[in-house]
């Protein structure tokens, strides 16, 4: 997958882009990543890209012009037309199953605001508008690495066999169980017995269990559409209600 990032601030990506996983991603040919300064494709002195809203009001809002230019530019190259993401607070909350969709594509051109926002004539030209949460961030950049990040992992070959058979096959909607490494005592507690017994069916099965309690505590509102037994829903219900 090929992704481009235009932003006024690409000095922000690099160190993200080149660590660990992401940088193995890239270094292996799965994914290519292109940072564009957004000031290229100004045509004033002062490399423009903000301007004061019409109608007044606080802050400043970001040009139509030199983001349109960027599109046209960056569009060009290559053979596929990219998918066009814009990154605003007013998006579609990212999830996992966008994520997934995302992931499939060959293409991603991702725009980063600043400032207010964007003089609403940008939208036209973007595919999805998207925001990663309900929070305020001083704009798109982290959003844009948040989306590479999780679109990355998803990519054929990126994630070991063992860590994407997991993802494939596991969770079902479910918070993770919980984990221990050595020493098997720390602190004054202890790793749960059945971990140390190598009872592997007790093992997957109190791992289960595990996994909808704190799904059940923590997230109540995932329990409604993850894949449970009947046995477990019972389960989930009672903690459910003994802490609503
Ligand atoms: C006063 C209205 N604000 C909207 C909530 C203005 C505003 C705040 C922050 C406009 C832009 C921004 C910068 N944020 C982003 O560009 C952004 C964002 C975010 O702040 N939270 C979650 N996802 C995203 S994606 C882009």
């Amino acid at each position: 997958m090929r992704v481009d990032i235009i932003s006024i601030l690409p000095e922000i990506f690099a160190s993200v882009l080149d660590a660990s996983i992401i940088g193995r991603a890239r270094s292996s040919g799965a994914l290519e990543v292109v940072v564009h300064d957004l000031r290229m494709w100004t045509d004033d002195r002062h490399r423009t890209t903000d301007d004061q809203p019409f109608g007044g009001g606080p802050g400043m809002v970001m040009k139509a012009e030199p983001v349109y230019r960027a599109l046209d530019a960056v569009c060009a190259n290559g053979a596929q037309q990219p998918t066009v993401v814009l990154l605003t607070p007013q998006g579609v909350p990212l999830t996992q199953d966008l994520v997934r969709e995302l992931s499939a594509l060959p293409r991603l051109v991702l725009v980063c605001g600043r400032y207010e926002g964007f003089d609403d004539r940008i939208l036209v030209r973007a595919d999805l508008e998207l925001s990663i949460g309900d929070y305020v961030l001083t704009g798109g950049e982290l959003p844009a690495l948040v989306l590479t990040d999780s679109v990355a992992r998803l990519l054929p070959g990126v994630l070991g066999d063992e860590d994407s058979a997991f993802e494939e096959s596991f969770s079902q909607g479910l918070l993770e169980y919980p984990q221990y490494t050595r020493p098997a005592s720390f602190a004054g507690m202890d790793v749960p017995e059945v971990l140390l017994s190598g009872d592997h069916a007790r093992i997957a099965a109190w791992r289960r269990r595990e996994a909808v309690r704190r799904t059940a505590e923590r997230r109540p509102d995932l329990i409604a559409r993850a894949d449970l037994t009947q046995d477990e829903r019972v389960f989930a219900r009672r903690i459910m209600e003994g802490s609503g």
